[in-house]
């Protein structure tokens, strides 16, 4: 297809970058850590949403290295912010590549950046095919420090048995369970409930998507820690992270 050589001559010629979203404190509204967000800009300007082209990057296995570069980049910027903690979207084909940990590792290494203060996004999708497997590679991952995070929880199976099985460090609850629940009574309950479950298993719990000072306030008054959305922050270029964090400092 057009798109897949398209986003091959974008690898090379560097039309990949990365934004990255705030996520802030529940209680102090303050940031205390950012989520890197692919963006596409083709040399005629013409954006293109991830989407749009992630999928198909998976299916052609050019997600690896565009990951791999996403990882890279971010360890790299977020070295500038002390105390924040940086999310990285892991794909279902990156977590199946047996090299992906070595090259997690490998990026680690090379920027320096602390391992304590990363958090790898992965959804459903990546357990649902060979949990036995994702749990040995989930474990290599944690063997360097790194955490990981179940994100776009309440889309998919939303299974409380992955969360006992798998003891992510955070739970992300997509934004349409948080949308859903300000109107709706059912959409509350699974909202309220998972939190619960979340926290008996020890695992911290951000709410994405809040939009509204309702919401904000309903994840919160529900036991959110972080809240991410568009209330708050939009995705941003890394130079205004850097200033935002200087004037909450
Ligand atoms: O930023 P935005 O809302 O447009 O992202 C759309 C989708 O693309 C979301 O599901 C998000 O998780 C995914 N996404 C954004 N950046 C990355 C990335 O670097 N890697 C992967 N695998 N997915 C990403
Ligand atoms: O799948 P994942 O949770 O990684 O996707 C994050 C996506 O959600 C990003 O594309 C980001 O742009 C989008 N997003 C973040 N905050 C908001 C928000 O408040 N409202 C909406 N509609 N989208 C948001
Ligand atoms: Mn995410
Ligand atoms: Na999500």
């Amino acid at each position: 297809q057009k798109i897949d050589s398209d986003m091959r001559q974008a690898l090379a010629n560097d039309e990949f970058y990365v934004l990255y979203q705030p996520l802030v404190c529940a209680q102090t509204s303050k940031i205390v850590a950012v989520e890197s967000l692919l963006r596409w800009a083709r040399p005629d300007g013409e954006p293109i949403g991830p989407d749009v082209f992630i999928p198909i990057a998976e299916e052609t296995g050019l997600i690896n290295p565009i990951g791999l570069k996403v990882l890279r980049q971010a360890c790299r910027d977020a070295l500038a912010w002390p105390d924040i903690t940086l999310s990285v979207n892991i794909s279902p084909a990156q977590l199946r590549d047996v090299e992906f940990p070595i090259q997690l590792g490998q990026i680690l290494e090379e920027t320096g950046f602390p391992a304590e203060r990363l958090e790898l996004e992965i959804t459903e999708t990546c357990l649902v095919l060979d949990p036995i497997l994702a749990e040995r590679t989930l474990d290599v991952i944690r063997g360097f420090g790194v955490n990981i995070s179940l994100d776009d929880f309440g889309t998919g199976y939303a299974s409380i048995g992955f969360l006992r099985m798998f003891r992510f460090e955070k739970l992300k609850l997509d934004r349409s369970l948080v949308v859903d629940a300000g109107d709706d009574e059912g959409s509350r309950a699974m909202m309220v409930s998972s939190i619960s479950v979340a926290r008996a298993l020890n695992m911290a719990v951000t709410a994405e998507g809040v939009e509204t000072q309702q919401q904000a306030d309903l994840v919160r008054t529900a036991g959110c820690d972080q809240i991410q959305g568009w209330l708050y922050f939009k995705a941003l270029p890394p130079e205004e992270i850097t200033h935002h964090l200087n004037q909450q400092n």
